[in-house]
């Protein structure tokens, strides 16, 4: 393990229990980049788990909320986020540049432009160009991508102007490899249940964090 600078490992702290998630993100924080909260934790924990979050790993927290709204609803949300610590925001394209830009003129932001599950050919994936184009037009942080495709990622990489990151959910329980979809061009792996509800939080991480090395 060493500096932070190699870390391409994300934990997606799906838990509802507060001790849970801190007791899971402290003796993973070693392996990871940042961890990622979503919905389940926030309902489960409230919002201030963020902060408590950061002050246990000192890693930054993505706030995987989706995005979805009219541009005030989206900044009403984002800035009680921004301002309870999270250095991320993940917000849905689709729902057009005003609303995303809204979230992106209060902190970094990150854009969904495939998801990863079965249904994501349904609509996203139809709409994948046009997502990419808004991202290539506002410059977020990064985007979001199915690790269940990496020849997606590749393609998505293929699109995307040079700079933008590219996440990628579902290596593990949903089927994607690490060591694919980081060679198809992805910057970092979203990991959750592999992790979370593994006998060993720490193990597990360890090992995703050595297969992400040397890719
Ligand atoms: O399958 P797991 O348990 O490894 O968890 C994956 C996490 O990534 C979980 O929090 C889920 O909500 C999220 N995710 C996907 O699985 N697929 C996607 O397409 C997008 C996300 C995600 O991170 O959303 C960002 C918008």
């Amino acid at each position: 393990m060493s500096g932070s600078e190699d870390r391409r490992l994300i934990l997606a702290l799906d838990v509802y229990e507060r001790e849970r998630a801190l007791e899971i993100a402290e003796c993973t924080a070693d392996y990871l980049w940042a961890v990622k909260v979503n919905w389940p934790l926030i309902i489960g924990s409230g919002l201030e788990i963020i902060t408590e979050l950061k002050q246990v790993t000192g890693l930054p927290i993505i706030a995987d909320l989706k995005l979805a709204d009219i541009p005030n609803t989206n900044r009403l949300i984002a800035s009680k986020v921004f301002e309870a610590g999270a250095d991320y925001i993940i917000a849905h394209g689709f729902v057009g540049s005003d609303s995303v830009d809204a979230v992106m003129g209060l902190g970094k932001t990150i854009i969904v432009v495939e998801m990863s599950h079965p249904g994501a050919k349904e609509f996203i994936q139809p709409a994948t160009d046009k997502l990419i184009e808004l991202a290539n037009e506002l410059e977020p942080f990064g985007v979001i991508a199915p690790a269940t495709r990496p020849e997606r990622v590749s393609y998505i990489r293929s699109k995307l102007k040079p700079g933008i990151k590219i996440l990628t959910p579902g290596v593990g329980a949903q089927g994607g490899r690490a060591g694919d979809v980081l060679k198809a061009g992805a910057d970092y792996i979203i990991v959750g249940r592999s992790i979370y509800a593994s006998e060993n939080p720490r193990k597990s991480a360890r090992m995703l964090y050595a297969e992400t090395l040397g890719v």
